[in-house]
């Protein structure tokens, strides 16, 4: 046989085959087509390799060359239909035709944690305060009655030290049978603050306090607070008021009013509820005042030379007017549904 015969046998077979797995709809088709050209005893392809010992020994070479070719494209083409089957098989009749993944599917996503409302608000407090020239102090959570009642003038026989309106712990933990309590207001951090550095003084402390209120829509019994403290000489309530406004404008945007309500407390004098005006109405954000005389003397001041103001603001309270949260009680209930809108 001709070299040229050959080869040309060799090509016919190649898109013989070819054509006929890639027209085969079923296994069953694809498989009668591969015994039909590759198979080891009558195959097609067997019986043109026989052909071969009737090529002119010099032609060898070549026809060998050309018989490894066509063996391997035959090869991939009986492959890729049997892929194209088994995906078909497995994605229904339109993905037999089109790709085995269909890349835009969305992955799956992955769900990122954030950080607690209330920790954003405490960041965002700290920062605004922080412009105002405010750095942070820290105190403990569990505190003595010194810290937390007597220094802050508050005296053996005032309601706030009643056992109903505090969390005490068990004589078994107290020191010197002294008892200890959850801290029910940031303003124990202002004693530490003051017992431990000479004026000026200009510090923010945020952190849980501790109150067994009744839980409703504003009132949980654990809850944040920020307290602020600033002594220096000649500061004034209209300092306090600048404050308070500069704050308040800051948090909440625009040009925000607030008044100050006479109140009490016994650690200032005087001392005011403030509110700042928000959506229409008039909103509690705290209570403050000019630290009383009586609790820089404790600390070891001279109320002569130096004066101050004190104010602490309930944390969840801000966060809610902020987001519009109508109930305190979404920020402890921990459901991610609410969580993860913030
Ligand atoms: C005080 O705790 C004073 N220590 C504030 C102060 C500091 C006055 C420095 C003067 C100088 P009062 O009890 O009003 O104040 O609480 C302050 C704020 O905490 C309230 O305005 C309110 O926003 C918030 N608050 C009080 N009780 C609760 C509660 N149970 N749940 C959530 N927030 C509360």
């Amino acid at each position: 046989m001709a070299l040229s015969e050959f080869l040309q046998e060799l090509d016919a077979l190649k898109s013989d085959a070819s054509q006929r797995f890639e027209e085969a709809s079923t296994q069953e088709g694809l498989e009668s087509a591969r015994v039909e050209f590759m198979g080891a005893k009558q195959g097609k392809l067997k019986a043109t390799q026989k052909q071969m010992g009737t090529v002119d020994k010099a032609d060898k070479p070549m026809a060998g060359k050309k018989l490894n070719e066509v063996k391997s494209a035959i090869d991939s083409a009986f492959e890729a239909a049997q892929s194209r089957l088994q995906a078909g098989a497995g994605g229904g009749a339109d993905s037999a035709k089109g790709p085995r993944f269909d890349v835009t599917v969305p992955g799956a996503t992955v769900q990122l944690g954030r950080l607690h409302p209330i920790t954003q608000t405490i960041e965002e407090l700290k920062d605004i305060m922080g412009r105002l020239g405010f750095s942070v102090v820290e105190g403990p959570e569990i505190e003595d009655v010194w810290h937390n009642f007597e220094a802050l003038n508050i005296s053996p026989e005032h309601p706030a030290r009643d056992p109903l309106d505090n969390f005490y712990i068990g004589l078994a933990q107290a020191t010197n049978n002294e008892p200890r309590l959850l801290r029910s207001q940031t303003s124990t951090v202002q004693i530490r603050v003051m017992e431990k550095t000479k004026p000026p003084i200009r510090i923010i402390s945020l952190g849980r306090v501790y109150r067994p209120d009744e839980v409703d829509a504003t009132h949980y019994p654990m809850f944040h607070q920020m307290e602020g403290l600033l002594i220096d000489q000649r500061v004034t309530m209209s300092d306090l008021k600048s404050v308070l406004r500069l704050f308040a404008t800051s948090y909440l945007g625009g040009d925000v009013h607030i008044r100050f309500r006479p109140s009490f407390f016994p650690f200032t004098e005087p001392s005011v509820e403030a509110d700042y005006y928000w959506d229409g109405r008039w909103v509690e954000f705290g209570g403050a005042g000019m630290v009383d005389p009586a609790v820089l003397t404790a600390v070891g001041y001279d109320p002569e030379q130096v004066t101050g103001f004190a104010f602490g603001l309930g944390i969840e309270r801000l966060c809610m007017m902020r987001h519009n949260i109508r109930d305190i009680r979404h920020l402890f209930n921990n459901d991610t549904r609410f969580l993860s809108q913030f």
